[in-house]
């Protein structure tokens, strides 16, 4: 039994995989941090998922099959690469991780990033269990070698955190196979250098290598029709037929065991051929895919009648009932009880969790919260009531500066950000530039507790450690802002847990003019415990982060 993505590891792996790199964000992060368990592959946290992209192309280029995981929004991060990364193809495969989030358990948003891959002109595959999520990821780099392109694969999160049975290995030891390509960049500018002159050339490559897809997709092993009774004879039609795709099809299957099932793998490009052809042995035709109409929307142009999202919601994950209502038919004969009831339970900060002052105080003095992701996001609900907005990573210091520019003068004086460590170095610091740079007037606040809490305590560029190793740098907060040119009397450290110095730092800071700087500093308590743990310490401090993190306290005193 493996998750979805502990199974896209094991997939990535013995696909010979040379590099894997991504960001963290539910429900992606586990594929790679079961990957970094194996010593073969370099992996890597990347600073966000432009860069992690960056790098994974950068690799292919160079001969190394590389695998990059991100989370759906991650995608809106990379997407400028992405579009591109289309045109300059592949040397090695290349495979992107999508992530999605259908019902927003751990999301901002909900979004169906099957839209990227088509505006993007990028393969998708799409599993619907573990060994598909395995199987389907060895599948992809061959697609990425074979057609010369990026592809995708999409995980949703109950694909990627429910765990299924995998195939046993063959011999009984899980084989890694041998990379198809010997490593060593080959110059090639027409391909790999995208000024216009050598893009519009390659835009028309795209094109071609789309139609060599489309007309090889009927075939591709990771679609199949699936007929449980028989397929009628000649002439006959059932009276009713599925095409799905992901997790929605364990759903059909669960719901309708006998419906016959068109299941697509590749979802990028669609099959006309393939569809056509189950159309036209089916009286009434069903598309079941969660969130948006992408595979309904392309029968209908192609003047293929179908039923999708009239029958089924748009908005959500599904489950087998609603599945099961939608085709028409009762509930699930199989169904699984919940073994216990649980009571809901509000999320909310840790009990002394390091943030918890700053948001008492902030809300205190009045002040409008410009603010951002991460743990200290639960800062807007009870009892601290302290976020007036958040909007995606990184925004909580740009959207201040755009507050503080229209807003009348008695709110410009009470405007703070607030953005968590990690947050700050994936895309917080461009956002500090920009206010130092157009002469802004705000109040910036760093949460650092030491590690990126939200998704499962990896570490960042300000945590002293990498992926697996703790010999990496901690950037000095003090000496960035000195860089930028904010004046040291705008730069604040100070300690999380000394309540008093934190309030004397926001008065002190509120009242001066340009761009200010306070970095709060508090490890965070589970990240403590587990520091603890790993190093054996029984409650005594050594490791390396600890005293990193202690160094910086202290300093701020
Ligand atoms: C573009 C994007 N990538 C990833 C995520 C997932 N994510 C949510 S919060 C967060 C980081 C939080 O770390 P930090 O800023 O250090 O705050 P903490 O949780 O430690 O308080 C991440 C990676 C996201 N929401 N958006």
């Amino acid at each position: 039994m493996l998750s979805g993505n502990e199974a896209v590891a094991l997939g990535a792996w013995e696909a010979a995989v040379a590099v894997g790199c991504g960001y963290p964000g539910t429900p992606s992060t586990e594929i790679l941090e079961a990957l970094a368990t194996q010593p073969e592959v370099y992996t890597e946290w990347s600073v966000n998922e432009k860069v992690a992209l960056e790098v994974g192309v950068g690799a292919s280029l160079a001969g190394g099959r590389a695998l990059v995981t991100m989370k759906h929004v991650g995608v809106n991060v990379a997407a400028d690469p992405l579009f591109t990364a289309s045109y300059l193809g592949v040397r090695a495969g290349l495979v992107i991780i999508t992530a999605d989030d259908p019902d927003m358990h751990s999301s901002q948003n909900e979004q169906d990033n099957r839209h990227y891959a088509i505006a993007a002109k990028v393969p998708m595959l799409e599993p619907s269990d573990s060994q598909e999520a395995r199987e389907f990821t060895k599948l992809a780099f061959e697609l990425s070698e074979t057609y010369d392109t990026p592809v995708f694969l999409r995980m949703t999160t109950r694909l990627s955190h429910s765990k299924s049975l995998i195939e046993a290995f063959p011999g009984g030891e899980p084989v890694r196979g041998t990379a198809p390509i010997a490593p060593g960049f080959v110059s090639d500018p027409g391909k790999y250098v995208m000024i216009p002159g050598n893009a519009r050339r390659r835009r028309v490559a795209v094109e071609e290598r789309m139609n060599r897809l489309i007309a090889d997709a009927a075939a591709h092993p990771s679609n199949r029709v699936e007929w449980p009774t028989g397929e009628p004879d000649d002439g006959a039609k059932a009276p009713l037929g599925v095409i799905t795709s992901g997790i929605p099809y364990t759903y059909v299957r669960e719901a309708a065991p006998d419906v016959p099932v068109l299941k697509i793998g590749l979802v990028n490009p669609l099959s006309p051929q393939l569809i056509a052809d189950f159309a036209a042995k089916v009286e009434t035709l069903y598309v079941v895919e969660e969130l948006d109409p992408v595979i309904e929307n392309q029968l209908k142009a192609w003047g293929i009648d179908c039923i999708g999202k009239d029958a089924f919601p748009a908005i959500g994950e599904f489950t087998p009932a609603i599945v099961a209502a939608g085709l028409g038919l009762g509930e699930p004969s199989v169904g699984i009880e919940p073994a216990l009831s649980v009571p809901p339970r509000r999320p909310g900060l840790c009990q002394g969790c390091p943030h918890d002052h700053v948001f008492l105080e902030l809300r205190r003095k009045g002040m409008l919260i410009s603010g951002d992701i991460g743990c200290y996001s639960l800062g807007v609900l009870p009892p601290y009531n302290a976020m007036d907005t958040l909007l995606d990573m990184g925004a909580s210091i740009t959207m201040a500066q755009g507050m503080d520019i229209v807003a009348p003068a008695e709110q410009r004086g009470k405007i703070a950000a607030v953005i968590g460590d990690s947050t700050f170095a994936h895309s917080g610091i461009t956002g500090l530039l920009n206010a130092v740079w157009n002469r802004r007037d705000g109040l910036y606040i760093v949460l650092d507790n030491g590690t990126t809490a939200m998704t499962g305590m990896q570490p960042n560029p300000m945590s002293g450690e990498r992926m697996g190793r703790e010999d990496s740098v901690s950037v000095d907060y003090e000496l960035l802002a000195k860089a930028f040119g904010i004046p040291e009397k705008n730069v604040g450290m100070v300690d999380a847990y000394d309540t008093a110095g934190i309030s004397a730092a926001i008065d002190t800071l509120a009242e001066r003019s340009g761009v200010r700087l306070l970095v709060v500093l508090g490890l965070c308590l589970i990240e403590g415990q587990k520091l603890k743990r790993i190093n054996k310490l029984d409650g005594k401090l050594a490791s390396r982060k600890e005293l990193i993190f202690l160094n910086k306290v202290e300093g701020a005193k």
